[in-house]
């Protein structure tokens, strides 16, 4: 006869809430650009808040020009940003020139503000290898297209920050459909380890592709997958700027001091689709929840907190839209400069030296393209 299985001696159902009770969101700006929580608000100047705002404005920008861009056949790969601003740039806003940035494909953005040329950003799109090769001094790498890639790899590269004796940190990105991936959890759970000076961020825009995040895990936030790791996990409010800014900061002094990484899931939504290449978000989402975000929109409210505080006007935003556009057009425009992509470019960028069965290939390319 089958015995009855006993009974655990504990309250599941408590425990699961616990867990997810920890993680509350940040908020210090509403979506009135009122301060809400005095006691979290970073400390930044006047000039470093302006900076901040120009940030994103020029940011959206972009995004604009490089979906009409990619429209036009001018642009390759192209994964739209819209929305996300507060989430991407606030987190760079808070990184010093030494950290190091381990971007996914839609987090250009961020690499760009943290040195890589614009052109070369177009030219990563177009696939071209001059947009993969970094310049000297411009800590980041080439976005990842294999999702959740980068958590493993920024494990790897904070701790030889580490080693190093650096006091720098190295910060990567992943979305909601990134954070049930194999490698986001070997990441944290390797940098928790060894107390790798890491910030893991977790872009939480509802989405991955078509895929709703509550059909991606059981766990009713990504923050708490922190602490299967042992590290701390914060849930922050994606489109505001400042609470973005405060966690990342936070978590970069706790790993120069030595206390280990930090997950940050930020709250936010993507406005476009998924990339340009034929992706219909009115297929998955509906109107209602779409204007429900823009209503949260990082631009918007950021724009009333500095407008209230008179640091802000509508000529000064003009003038980076100016500036955008004429960055942006000579971007472009050296971009299309570039000398056109041959097979032989890529092996030698590929190899220090040709594996035996390319040398033959190397030759016939080469003889081609000297014609
Ligand atoms: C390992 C791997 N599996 C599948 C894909 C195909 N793919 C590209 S984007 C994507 C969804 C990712 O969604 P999410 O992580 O939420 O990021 P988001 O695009 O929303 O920023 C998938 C499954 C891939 N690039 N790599």
């Amino acid at each position: 006869m089958a015995s009855k299985t006993k009974k655990a001696q504990f309250d599941v159902q408590a425990q699961l809430e616990q867990v997810a009770n920890q993680f509350q969101t940040l908020q210090i700006l509403n979506e009135e650009g009122e301060v809400v929580n005095e006691s979290a608000m970073p400390d930044l100047s006047d000039e470093q808040l302006q900076e901040l705002m120009t940030r994103m404005v020029y940011t959206r920008i972009l995004d604009q020009r490089s979906i009409s861009l990619n429209r036009q056949g001018r642009l390759g790969f192209y994964a739209p940003t819209a929305g996300q601003e507060a989430s991407q740039l606030a987190s760079q806003f808070a990184l010093e020139k030494e950290d190091f940035i381990l971007p996914g494909y839609r987090d250009v953005p961020q690499i760009i503000w943290h040195g890589l040329p614009l052109s070369q950003a177009f030219l990563f799109s177009r696939g071209h290898f001059q947009g993969n090769q970094i310049p000297e001094g411009v800590n980041v790498i080439s976005p990842q297209i294999i999702i959740g890639a980068q958590y493993i790899q920024t494990a790897g590269v904070a701790l030889g920050m580490k080693k190093r004796g650096a006091k720098a940190v190295a910060i990567t990105y992943t979305g909601d459909g990134g954070a049930s991936q194999g490698d986001f959890y070997e990441g944290i759970n390797f940098a928790g380890a060894f107390k790798a000076p890491a910030i893991f961020v977790v872009q939480n825009n509802r989405f991955a592709i078509s895929t709703p995040v509550e059909k991606q895990s059981a766990a009713k936030t990504i923050a708490q997958k922190a602490v299967a790791a042992g590290i701390p996990g914060i849930q922050v409010d994606g489109m505001d700027p400042l609470a973005v800014y405060a966690a990342v900061r936070e978590a970069r002094e706790r790993a120069i001091n030595g206390e280990g990484p930090t997950l940050i899931e930020t709250l936010t939504y993507r406005y476009g689709p998924h990339t340009m290449a034929g992706d219909d978000p009115t297929r998955y989402r509906t109107a209602d929840l779409d204007s429900e975000w823009e209503k949260k929109d990082p631009l918007v409210r950021f724009r009333k907190f500095l407008e209230n505080k008179g640091i802000w006007n509508e000529e000064k935003e003009n003038a980076v839209i100016e500036r955008a556009k004429e960055e942006i057009k000579e971007a472009i425009k050296i971009a299309d400069e570039a000398p056109k992509q041959k097979v032989t470019d890529l092996m030698n960028i590929m190899y220090e030296e040709l594996p035996v069965n390319l040398k033959e290939q190397y030759e016939i390319y080469a003889a081609k393209e000297s014609k």
